[in-house]
């Protein structure tokens, strides 16, 4: 149904998010898009280049005045920082960062080729983009928030901010957990049918495509494995004024690949930003002797803008999967769609 393509290079002209698959009578309020272009560049632990960076949208497509046209919507974040042309070589790569394996798949002699592009700042397009998904799913009222929930192994806010400072005076990185929370969500989206209509696979597969993320859990997730059946199922019950409910949510809504009304709960791990400002064993590319990998402007611990990020992707599984069910060309033949499915269910 949605289809999104993004494009741009960290320190290139900029970022452009080309989102397809939108129905047409969708009012977008820029402002709500710029918020959550805000909240990605926050967090504890971000480098210097989110204070060079204002990112804010220009949509330069797909709308009439406010109003999407259900054409495909392109979105222009402009960068600040441009410099692609003037950059330094990068000749030793960094440990856990695409440096090496892209270097040697594109047959490249600079490793700054491989890391424009792989940057993490693709991510802003990815969010402008998930954004727009919001706007949509809020009309169902849909709503998607994240939380971190350890970083470095702390737990505690103050915790986790003594342990990042921490990291930082060291010249290390922190990378963690987090969560993400969609509620409002009706029973029904996504499949058992077939593998790619799996609601929980779509989310672990937009989790994982996220930079720097190394496992995605649904509910219970991991925690599945230490207990028995009768002590995690979630029990069904039913009440005239509830519907079907459960007391628990170890599925973080989620069972046979279709959403079952509870909240849907997904956590992600991050590992450590690559970039080490006292940076780890590696190779000079020129010459193939041992060299320290390679240094530059970078984050300490990104995992609440990871979170954020996540909101975003999930935002986009959510809306391709809504629409999958209840049609995609208009908004309100969608919200006849869903008020009758809700009156059948
Ligand atoms: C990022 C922009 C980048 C990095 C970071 C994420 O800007 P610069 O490289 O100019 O400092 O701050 O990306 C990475 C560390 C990475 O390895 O991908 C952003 O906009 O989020």
């Amino acid at each position: 149904m949605l289809r999104l393509l993004t494009a741009g290079e960290s320190h290139g002209k900029g970022l452009v998010a080309i989102l397809e698959g939108m129905p047409a009578g969708l009012k977008i309020d820029i402002a709500q898009v710029n918020r959550q272009l805000k909240r990605r560049q926050a967090g504890f632990g971000r480098g210097k280049r989110m204070r060079i960076e204002n990112d804010s949208a220009d949509m330069i497509s797909g709308l009439k005045g406010k109003v999407t046209l259900g054409s495909p919507l392109a979105i222009l974040i402009k960068n600040k920082d441009f410099s692609i042309e003037k950059l330094k070589k990068v000749l030793s790569p960094r440990p856990g960062h695409a440096d090496l394996a892209g270097l040697l798949k594109y047959g490249f002699s600079d490793i700054r080729e491989v890391l424009e592009r792989a940057s993490a700042r693709s991510t802003a397009a990815t969010v402008a983009a998930g954004a727009i998904c919001r706007i949509f799913l809020r009309e169902f009222r849909v709503g998607i928030l994240s939380s971190v929930v350890s970083v470095g192994g702390e737990k505690t806010e103050s915790g986790i901010k003594r342990k990042i400072s921490e990291a930082m005076r060291n010249k290390d990185t922190l990378g963690g957990i987090f969560e993400v929370r969609i509620k409002g969500v009706p029973v029904g989206l996504g499949s058992y049918a077939q593998a790619d209509r799996r609601l929980d696979a779509r989310f672990a597969q937009a989790l994982m495509a996220i930079p720097g993320i190394k496992a995605v859990e649904v509910g219970l997730g991991f925690g599945y494995a230490d207990k028995p059946g009768s002590q995690c199922h979630d029990a069904i019950y039913y009440s005239g004024a509830k519907g079907y409910f459960r007391n628990t949510n170890n599925a973080g809504g989620i069972e046979g690949g279709i959403s079952n009304g509870e909240d849907i709960v997904l956590r992600a791990c991050m590992k450590p930003i690559s970039t080490l400002m006292a940076p780890l064993d590696s190779v000079n590319i020129l010459n193939t002797k041992p060299a320290k990998a390679a240094t530059e402007r970078s984050d300490t611990c990104v995992v609440e803008a990871a979170g954020v990020v996540a909101e975003a992707a999930s935002a986009y599984v959510l809306a391709d999967a809504f629409l999958e069910k209840f049609g995609s060309d208009s908004l309100s033949d969608i919200r006849t769609n869903f008020k009758n499915y809700l009156k059948r269910i």
